[in-house]
């Protein structure tokens, strides 16, 4: 069964850049409506007790319904984890030097993972993943994420209009320069990046 997690820090911990009404919107209401109907789809289902990734890859090209909630569920789990107040700032030092070593300098990968979300045409995602070992930039439709092209997701960024249209109306690219600027927790990208190229 899924479950909505807390967030990890109050609703308007993240202003100016992310206001208590957007997370009370997305988290409270968007994230619980992915987990209440992935939840109903799961049941009875061939992936009725898997782990979130299994149901993610699994039902993804087999159950349309399962898999949007799913992926949505799994992408939500870690957004709220990949922010924190207080955040962008210096990345931790082995998580740099994998992002000089794929792109040539931290500089670079901001402006590549922006101008992913930027050109993501609807709603989607923009992600930096860790492909054979390699970060990379990508980006993918609704509720996709680079579980499904076999890459490992370490950082990603909610690019739907639930995300952003209440703080930052249309102007996503400010979304995405704030998001990356003073809402990333470079920690928990580390982390994941330390799990993903073991
Ligand atoms: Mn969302």
């Amino acid at each position: 069964m899924f479950t909505l997690p807390d967030l990890p820090y109050a609703h308007d911990a993240l202003q100016p850049y992310m206001s208590r009404e957007t997370l009370e919107y997305h988290h409270d209401k968007h994230h619980l409506a992915y987990v209440n109907n992935g939840n109903n789809l799961l049941k009875g289902s061939e992936w009725e007790g898997k782990s979130l990734e299994e149901v993610v890859k699994g039902s993804f090209g087999k159950n349309a319904g399962l898999f949007n909630n799913a992926g949505q569920h799994y992408n939500h789990m870690h957004f709220w984890k990949w922010m924190k107040p207080n955040g962008g700032g210096s990345i931790p030092g082995a998580l740099e030097k994998a992002i000089v070593d794929a792109f040539g300098s931290v500089e670079k990968m901001k402006e590549d993972f922006i101008q992913a979300g930027t050109t993501q045409f609807g709603s989607g995602w923009c992600w930096l993943a860790v492909r054979n070992g390699k970060i990379e930039v990508a980006k993918s439709a609704n509720g996709e994420s680079p579980l499904v092209t076999g890459a490992s997701p370490i950082l990603g960024c909610d690019v739907w209009e639930h995300s952003y249209y209440i703080d930052y109306r249309n102007r996503r690219p400010d979304y995405l320069k704030a998001f990356v600027e003073n809402l990333v927790n470079w920690e928990y990208v580390a982390e994941m990046y330390a799990a993903a190229a073991k």
